[in-house]
């Protein structure tokens, strides 16, 4: 059910994104008065869209709102079953047919799509509504509104525990697609190239039928075929490719895969690739590769969170100029639509969970957030599996230990850590649960700086979001350069992992310059990020260099973030670059 909607000739797909109606229900009495039917005084609302960039009146508006839209359903549907998809609904979304409930996702940044085969009226309209909220709560993924939260300091309105804006609405396409009766529900490619290429592929039918059907991998010259033979449902075919040309960043080759069963036909991109770490490498297709590029957010003015495909392709030109060849789905899963490109312009992801800086002191809330990170990994993982471009699993971004300080340098003491080991089981479940899932990608948790160490142990890669130069030794970039590299040097020793700096980065107003370079100019951020790039470079474990960020990006209003920008970016909020850019350029454009 999860699989990206497509349109061939079996099955059909309708976007019926666009202009909807809007209503804020503060009062919670939609449902009560039928707003599923259709709204009174409603104003219109762009689907995909945030509704805080839309009007202003509406930015700090996180509650229930509705959208409604009335559409046909084209009869000659009429005979296969039929769903309503929604791409993204943050934080929960209840979807509504003529006035009847259908279902509720909780989540955003992920797909749902309930079944609405005989509820749908032929040859008239049909009203759907889609109910939004997006109230902070402590249980929540992420969490808000936390009673004294360890970082009520930074944060002051809205009252998030994360630092970008919480953007509220639907937020990637509304589409409507039709299967035959008996239909392929999943599709999982696995590849292998030792000692010849090979392309796993296993297909599940939503019924225990016995079937008949084929696999077909093509590029035009290739051409690789097998039998699926269905048994209850089931069936699995590996296909040998001779001389197959191996999915790179470099050379990001793509094959078209076709599978039909039951009547049923689904097409996809496949990349023949393999991942791993060695030592100190991570090794795509069995050779060293370094992740540099970027943390980023979906994120620009109007369009806010909202799926914005010129967007996609013009970052993508922008990181390709900086010469990235990977960046980190910070800090929450990217679209599908992204993701296509990812795999079409040889990007590597580490693709991460909403997991954002959960407080693991506040353990009366933890199951309930265990809860959810564990649906949101299967969510991810079943969306994402097939993307060659995805080459790791983040499960957590910074979740923060007890007794949190800023500044402080990362921790190896016993006592932290000991006091730590909740946080770091919650951790480990996590881990454990994506390698079960998918046995054939990376795994890892991203750390915040001063946090306990041994929350890394189980991850594949150590990920660091360090801040040497801004929160510890602003100001003093040699003081920040040496214990950079001893922090470097000593992780390595303890976990002989490759790691990467997930985050490093110093907010940097554009156009703001100074001799000396003191903290917020452009040639601070130009020294700083320079520091890092040498320092990494001298070291053969280091695996990739992150920025963040990629660009500005709202975040909530506070003392730390000007205009409620977080101005670390290497572009600003519209990308523009900042001198920065060029020094990262200097170290990737080689
Ligand atoms: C972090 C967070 C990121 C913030 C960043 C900052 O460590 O992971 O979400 O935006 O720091 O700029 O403070």
């Amino acid at each position: 059910m999860v699989l990206y909607p497509i349109q061939n000739n079996v099955r059909n797909k309708l976007d019926i994104s666009g202009i909807w109606d809007f209503k804020c229900d503060p009062d919670w009495v939609g449902e009560k008065e039928g707003w599923a039917n259709g709204l009174t005084g409603s104003r219109l609302m762009a689907v995909p869209g945030s509704w805080n960039e839309q009007y202003d009146d509406l930015f700090g508006y996180l509650d229930l709102a509705w959208y409604v839209k009335k559409v046909y359903v084209p009869s000659c549907w009429q005979g296969q079953r039929v769903f309503i998809r929604v791409g993204s609904a943050v934080y929960l979304g209840t979807v509504y047919l003529n006035g009847e409930k259908i279902g509720s996702h909780e989540g955003g940044h992920l797909p749902f799509a309930f079944e609405i085969t005989g509820k749908i009226k032929w040859g008239e309209e049909n009203v759907i509504a889609i109910s939004v909220e997006n109230v902070l709560k402590p249980e929540r993924v992420p969490s808000g509104n936390m009673p004294g939260s360890d970082m009520s300091m930074f944060m002051a309105t809205p009252k998030t525990t994360y630092d970008f804006y919480p953007f509220s609405g639907i937020h990637r396409p509304v589409v409507l697609y039709s299967v035959p009766q008996t239909y392929i529900e999943d599709v999982t490619v696995v590849t292998t190239i030792e000692p010849e290429a090979q392309v796993k592929v296993t297909v599940k039918l939503n019924a225990t039928v016995d079937e008949k059907g084929s696999v077909q991998l093509t590029d035009g010259k290739t051409n690789v075929r097998a039998d699926l033979t269905f048994a209850a449902g089931a069936a699995e075919a590996v296909l040998t490719v001779q001389n197959a040309r191996l999915w790179s960043d470099k050379d990001p080759y793509l094959y078209d895969l076709t599978v039909t069963g039951a009547g049923d036909s689904y097409s996809l991109k496949a990349g023949i690739r393999t991942i791993a770490v060695d030592g100190p490498h991570i090794m795509l297709n069995g050779k060293p590769v370094k992740l540099n590029g970027y943390g980023r957010h979906e994120d620009f003015p109007a369009t806010a969170k909202a799926l914005n495909l010129p967007l996609i392709v013009k970052d993508y030109q922008l990181m390709k100029w900086t010469g990235a060849n990977a960046y980190r789905t910070s800090h929450y899963p990217y679209s599908e639509e992204e993701m296509q490109v990812a795999d079409r312009e040889g990007m590597l992801i580490i693709d991460e969970i909403p997991a954002v800086s959960l407080q693991m002191a506040d353990e009366a809330n933890n199951p309930e957030r265990l809860r959810m990170c564990l649906q949101q990994i299967e969510e991810m993982i079943s969306r994402d599996k097939n993307h060659p471009a995805v080459v790791m699993w983040c499960v957590a971004n910074e979740p923060m230990p007890k007794g949190f300080a800023v500044g402080a340098a990362s921790g190896s003491d016993a006592t932290k850590e000991d006091m730590n080991r909740p946080g770091k089981e919650f951790l480990d479940t996590e881990m454990a649960r994506a390698r079960e899932l998918d046995p054939t990608r990376l795994v890892t948790i991203v750390t915040v700086m001063g946090g306990p160490q041994n929350w890394m142990e189980q991850a594949d890669v150590v990920c660091m979001n360090r801040y040497w130069g801004w929160y510890t030794l602003g100001g003093q970039l040699d003081k920040a350069r040496e214990g950079l590299g001893a922090e470097l040097d000593q992780v390595w020793d303890r976990f002989h992992k490759p790691i990467i700096m997930t985050e490093f980065g110093a907010d940097t107003i554009p156009g703001y310059h100074g001799k000396p370079d003191v903290m917020w100019t452009e040639e601070y951020q130009a020294q700083y990020i320079r520091f890092h790039m040498e320092e990494a470079e001298a070291r053969e474990f280091v695996a990739g260099m992150q920025v963040w960020n990629f660009a500005d990006f709202a975040a909530v209003q506070s003392l730390m973030r000007v205009g409620g920008i977080n101005h670390k970016g290497i572009f600003t909020r519209v990308r523009t670059p900042k001198m920065a850019a060029h020094v990262l350029r200097e170290f990737w454009v080689k």
